[in-house]
């Protein structure tokens, strides 16, 4: 076995069997390497009969770099195993400590095989939804630095997408508002995402380009989060509001067990 597909095996394991591992010793790997762990991670699990569904991206808010410590913008796999349904109840047995955090989703309408302007952006989209998403670090303590959380799929472990819409008028500055059982937990705007959440289509395709890979149309591509990441334990009724009156986005929710 590589010295890639070992740390792939101990990450992929932690993900599957949902325990922590030890932060890796510094300079183990760079950040080219670790984004070949992610990839050889996530063969792993399309070994087990996954499929990709889409992209994330990560670090795309101040909140989001300030409270993890981690200020590059990084990307990492969605497949089908991590979404649950819009109003659902989702177990946290099968995560070892999740949060979750309010995010944009979009799912495009054309291949992505080349870097876009934000004014190309939109032509590539078919739809937009409010949605949120679980995220797990395999980490011990959620701790990590940019190459481990690269890695490691980038914590990517959930996400539940609300009702589509084809109206991207509100989206530059919604209000975004999370709650747990009704009362306010995270609150911040869409504004905060690269201040516009299209412009996280534009990095998305950069991104893709720049590792050599096209992204199909149909594909989930989460904007990143816009404020930080609540903990999620048993019991909670979570919901996620994004804007409000003409062009909201709408709203996501779903119940813990
Ligand atoms: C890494 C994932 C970051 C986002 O939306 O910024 C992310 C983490 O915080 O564990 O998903
Ligand atoms: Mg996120």
């Amino acid at each position: 076995m590589t010295k890639i597909d070992s740390f792939a095996a101990v990450l992929d394991d932690a993900a599957h069997h949902a325990h922590d591992v030890q932060q890796f010793p510094a300079g183990q790997f760079d950040l080219d390497q670790a984004y070949a762990i992610q990839r050889a991670s996530i063969e792993r699990r399309v070994a087990r009969g996954e499929h990709r569904i889409g992209i994330k991206l990560g670090f795309t808010s101040r909140a989001k770099m300030v409270q993890m410590g981690v200020d590059n913008l990084i990307w990492g796999w969605l497949t089908n195993t991590m979404m649950d349904e819009d109003g659902g109840v989702v177990d946290l047995k099968r995560f070892i400590h999740p949060r979750v955090e309010p995010e944009v989703c979009f799912v495009t309408r054309r291949t992505i095989d080349a870097p876009l302007t934000a004014l190309e952006a939109v032509d590539y989209l078919e739809a937009v939804a409010p949605a949120m998403e679980i995220i797990d670090s395999r980490y011990r303590n959620f701790k990590f630095t940019l190459e481990d959380v690269v890695a490691d799929n980038c914590s990517s472990a959930g996400l539940v997408v609300g009702p589509w819409s084809r109206d991207f008028s509100g989206l530059p500055n919604a209000g975004v508002r999370m709650q747990f059982d009704g009362r306010d937990v995270q609150v911040g705007s869409t504004a905060a995402i690269l201040g516009h959440p299209l412009r996280s289509i534009v990095q998305a395709s950069r991104l893709l380009h720049q590792a050599g890979l096209s992204l199909p149309a149909g594909s989930l591509i989460m904007a990143g989060a816009a404020t930080a990441a609540e903990a999620l334990t048993p019991g909670l009724h979570v919901q996620c509001r994004i804007g409000s009156g003409a062009g909201a986005l709408g709203q996501v929710a779903f119940s813990t067990r």
